[in-house]
């Protein structure tokens, strides 16, 4: 197992939180000097970048919202001056107005060398073929994978996102050996390989390095049933870099965070206090090394936990685990808090059920929230006994009401029914009104 960079991947914690906290003072006077935004925040909480006596300040420090980059569009919150910049991005996230982040060469450079970290720690070099199907545009997915793949010596692909017929010639043709998608993008993928009848077994894939949305361990198994790969993940946001803030290794217990650049903390999202290593919170985390766009304690809204136990793979950094929800996507039905992530692992453990599904949110004529979960059904099922259909129903049903502790009305569709995702999948559709 390849480190690409042993010297930061498996440096010990004393050096770690030495380099650290020179970067976030340096950081800090940064934004202090360059960013009104942030100098007002710190001015309002009596802080001045000459007060930073040690890591454990950092809980002194204001936090960054999504909030405060919608307020300071497009570039409120740069940090250099705009013909500096060589890059743009932006995202309007899973909720809400856009947010943009910019580049200069060295962030472009810094963006590369993470890429190109969990690029290698996924199991990734030269010689290998990578069919870069996350969007190429203002989405952060395509470019910066594209970067570090390249880095690693990676033969990139830039097919970009869509058309699903020509991403599986080009697999074919060109002999793809990586395919980088979002994981809702990948099972589509999987899918429309096996109805075409083409044998997995006939392409040279082995890896898929995957990411941007949730994935849980059983969505992985899906994909993994249908594409003939080792699937792994990795996270990062718009606001802090794009990909490359995390990954998986090839033990694939957890996403290695790049610590020399990026701060992580987890936080009860309530009260803002640390949870325990292991417990979930909201990830706060603080982008230490960027040009443009340096971040203080961004509240991801992403519900996950951190160890800091050692790996196998000889990494020395925190790991992250699976993105279990949104503080912002969670939904209350008849009092009860529902993540889709949930619903999906409770679907997806059930034989007869696709891996595709939905949930659709309404309001009765009565006021009464409503909540459907519509998901396909194995091809041959609908030809069954209308007997047979309604007991599985039953059964769907029932196995959610008894792990999400409230009573979705289940819809079974026929295969290939349900609108697949070529990006980031929507699982949820809310029709209640405001
Ligand atoms: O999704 C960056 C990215 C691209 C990461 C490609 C990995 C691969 P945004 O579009 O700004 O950036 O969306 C960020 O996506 O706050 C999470 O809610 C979600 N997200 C990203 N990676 C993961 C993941 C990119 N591995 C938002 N698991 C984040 C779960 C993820 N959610």
């Amino acid at each position: 197992m390849t480190i690409w960079d042993p010297q930061h991947e498996a440096i010990d914690r004393e050096p770690l939180e030495e380099l650290q906290l020179a970067r976030l003072r340096d950081m800090l006077s940064r934004v202090y000097e360059r960013v009104p935004f942030y100098r007002s925040r710190l001015d309002a909480c009596g802080f001045t970048p000459g007060d930073l006596a040690g890591l454990d300040d950092l809980a002194r420090l204001p936090f960054t919202e999504k909030s405060d980059f919608r307020d300071n569009y497009p570039y409120g919150m740069f940090a250099v001056p705009l013909d500096e910049v060589v890059e743009i991005h932006s995202s309007s996230g899973t909720t809400g107005k856009a947010v943009v982040g910019g580049y200069t060469r060295a962030d472009l450079e810094t963006w590369a060398e993470l890429v190109c970290r969990i690029a290698v720690a996924a199991g990734a070099g030269r010689g290998d073929i990578a069919q870069v199907a996350f969007g190429y545009g203002m989405f952060t997915g395509g470019f910066g994978l594209h970067y570090g793949l390249q880095k690693a010596g990676v033969a990139v692909v830039p097919i970009s996102a869509g058309n699903t017929a020509r991403q599986i010639k080009v697999m074919q043709d060109f002999g793809t050996t990586i395919l980088i998608a979002t994981p809702s993008y990948s099972l589509y993928i999987g899918d429309v390989i096996n109805k075409r009848g083409v044998e997995p077994g006939s392409l040279k894939l082995r890896l898929g390095m995957f990411g941007a949305e949730t994935c849980s361990e059983e969505m992985r198994a899906q994909i993994e049933a249908r594409l003939p790969i080792t699937a792994t993940d990795n996270y990062g946001l718009t606001e802090l870099i794009g990909p490359g803030v995390a990954g998986e290794c090839e033990c694939r217990s957890g996403m290695h965070i790049s610590e020399d650049h990026f701060i992580a903390e987890c936080l009860d999202p309530a009260t803002g206090e640390p949870v325990p290593d292991g417990e979930i919170g909201e990830l706060v985390i603080t982008a230490l090394t960027r040009e443009c766009s340096p971040v203080l304690r961004y509240r991801t809204r992403d519900l996950t936990s951190i160890t800091r136990e050692p790996c196998a793979c000889g990494r020395t950094t925190a790991r992250m685990g699976k993105v279990v929800g949104r503080t912002d996507d969670m939904f209350i039905i008849s009092g009860v808090n529902v993540f889709p992530s949930h619903v999906e692992s409770v679907l997806f453990q059930i034989k007869g059920v696709e891996p595709f599904y939905q949930i659709v949110l309404d309001r009765s004529p009565g006021g009464l929230d409503t909540f459907e979960v519509q998901v396909e059904v194995t091809d041959g099922l609908f030809d069954g006994w209308m007997d047979d259909l309604r007991a599985f129903e039953r059964r769907v049903t029932e196995e959610l009401r008894s792990a999400l502790l409230v009573r979705p009305r289940v819809r079974l569709v026929e295969p290939g029914t349900l609108e697949r995702s070529e990006g980031k999948a929507r699982r949820v559709i809310d029709r209640r009104p405001a």
